[in-house]
C-alpha cells in the first residue's frame, strides 16, 4: 500500500484528496494517514492539509553521507564526515572516534538516535527523517575551564545558520538552547575528555528540529521545528552547511582569546529575554531577576531586586522566563 499511495502522490497534480486514496485502495482514512506518516519519517515531504489532502513536495530530501559531502563548504568542520542511519547518540560515535584519533572537526551526523542525551541525564527525542542530530568532535588548545563556552559559539552558530536559510527569529535561551516563538527548536550538549588538566577532546553535540510536524506528548508544549514555525521545509544538509560556515567563523574569533570577548555583542543580540524578567533555579532555590546578557567568559549577568548584579555559571543553574519555559 505504501507503494501504491507513493505512486499516486508522485503522479498527483497538486493535492490528492484522503477520500480519493481510501477509494482507491479500500482501506480506511486511519490506514492511509499511517502510511503518509510513515513515508515522512523516511523523508518525504508531505503537506497534510484539512479539506484538500495530501501533497508531495517537489523539495523532497535526499540526506545521506554523498549529498551532505556536496553541500558542506567548509574549511575544516565537517571535511571529516561520518554517516550513519541509526545510532545511540552522535555525541558517544563522535567522542569513540576521537578516542581512535580522528582529526580535529570530525562531524558525525544520524537519521536517528536511539537514546540522544540532553543535559544531566536528560532524553533528546530523535526522530528518523525530520531532525539533524549532529556532534563535531574538537581539539582544541585551550584549558578545560573554557570549553563551556563552546556550547555559547555553538548556539550562535545554529541561530545564525536557521537565519541564513530560513530567515526565521531564532533566538539563543542561555546557555544550550535556541528558541523560535518561545519553543525550543535546538538544544546542544558540549561533553569534554581531560587529562592532566588538558583536553584530549571535546564533542559539540547539536540537535536541530527540522521538519518534524509533531512532537510526543510530554514535550509539545515546549518544543517546535522550523518546518512548524516556518510553514516550509527546510533542507537538511543546507542547514548543517549553514550552521558549520557560521560555526568556523565564530570559532575562530572565540579561539583568538578562548573566551567570549568578541563575541559578547552579538551572543547578547540574539539573547531571548535580555533586559527582561526571568528566574534563576539553582540548587538552593529559585530567585527572579532581570537578565542582562553574557560576561566574558559565558556566565549570564542577572540583575538581582535589590539591584546587586550575580553571575550565573552554566553548570549550576537553569533560568526560565516568568510565563514558564522562555
Ligand atoms: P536539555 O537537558 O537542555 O534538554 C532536554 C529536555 O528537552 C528534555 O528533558 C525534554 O524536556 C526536552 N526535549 C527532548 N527532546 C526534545 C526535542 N527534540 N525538541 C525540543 N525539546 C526536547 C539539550 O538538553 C541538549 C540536547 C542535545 C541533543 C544533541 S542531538 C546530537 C547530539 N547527540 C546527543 O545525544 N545529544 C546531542
Amino acid at each position: 500500500m505504501k507503494t501504491e499511495i507513493l505512486k499516486s502522490l508522485k503522479q498527483a497534480d497538486g493535492y490528492l484528496s484522503g477520500q480519493d486514496l481510501c477509494e482507491q485502495l479500500g482501506v480506511s482514512r486511519t490506514a492511509v494517514w499511517k502510511v503518509i506518516r510513515q513515508l515522512q519519517e523516511e523523508g518525504y515531504i508531505i503537506e497534510a492539509v484539512r479539506n484538500r489532502g495530501y501533497r508531495l513536495s517537489d523539495s523532497t530530501e535526499v540526506y545521506n553521507e554523498a549529498e551532505l559531502k556536496g553541500a558542506i563548504h567548509t574549511k575544516k568542520a565537517g571535511k571529516s564526515l561520518f554517516f550513519f542511519d541509526e545510532v545511540d547518540s552522535t555525541n558517544n560515535k563522535a567522542r569513540q572516534l576521537a578516542e581512535a584519533g580522528a582529526p580535529d572537526g570530525t562531524l558525525v551526523v544520524a537519521e536517528t538516535q536511539r537514546a540522544g542525551k540532553g543535559r544531566r541525564g536528560r532524553q533528546w527525542v530523535s526522530p528518523k527523517g525530520s531532525g539533524i542530530w549532529m556532534s563535531l568532535a574538537l581539539r582544541p588548545d585551550i584549558m578545560p575551564d573554557r570549553a563551556s563556552m563552546l556550547t555559547l559559539v555553538a548556539a550562535l552558530s545554529v541561530a545564525m545558520g536557521i537565519k541564513t536559510v530560513t530567515g526565521l527569529n531564532a533566538e539563543i535561551k542561555w546557555p544550550n538552547d535556541i528558541v523560535i516563538n518561545g519553543k525550543k527548536v535546538c538544544g546542544i550538549l558540549t561533553e569534554m575528555s581531560t587529562e592532566m588538566n588538558e583536553i584530549n577532546h571535546v564533542v559539540v553535540g547539536i540537535g536541530i528540529n527540522a521538519n518534524m510536524q509533531e512532537f510526543p506528548e510530554d514535550i509539545r508544549m515546549v518544543a517546535t521545528s522550523l518546518v512548524i514555525e516556518g510553514g516550509q521545509p527546510v533542507n537538511r544538509s543546507e542547514l548543517v552547511n549553514a550552521v558549520l560556515m557560521a560555526w568556523e567563523q565564530y570559532y575562530e574569533i572565540y579561539l583568538q582569546t578562548a573566551d567570549m570577548t568578541n563575541l559578547i555583542q552579538t551572543y547578547n543580540e540574539r539573547l531571548v529575554n535580555r533586559n527582561g524578567q526571568v528566574v534563576v533555579l539553582a540548587p538552593e532555590g529559585s530567585w527572579p531577576g532581570i537578565s542582562l546578557g553574557i560576561d566574558t567568559i559565558g556566565q549570564l549577568q542577572v540583575e538581582k531586586e535589590d539591584r546587586t548584579v550575580v553571575a550565573v555559571m552554566s553548570g549550576e543553574v537553569s533560568v526560565r522566563g516568568i510565563y514558564g519555559y522562555v
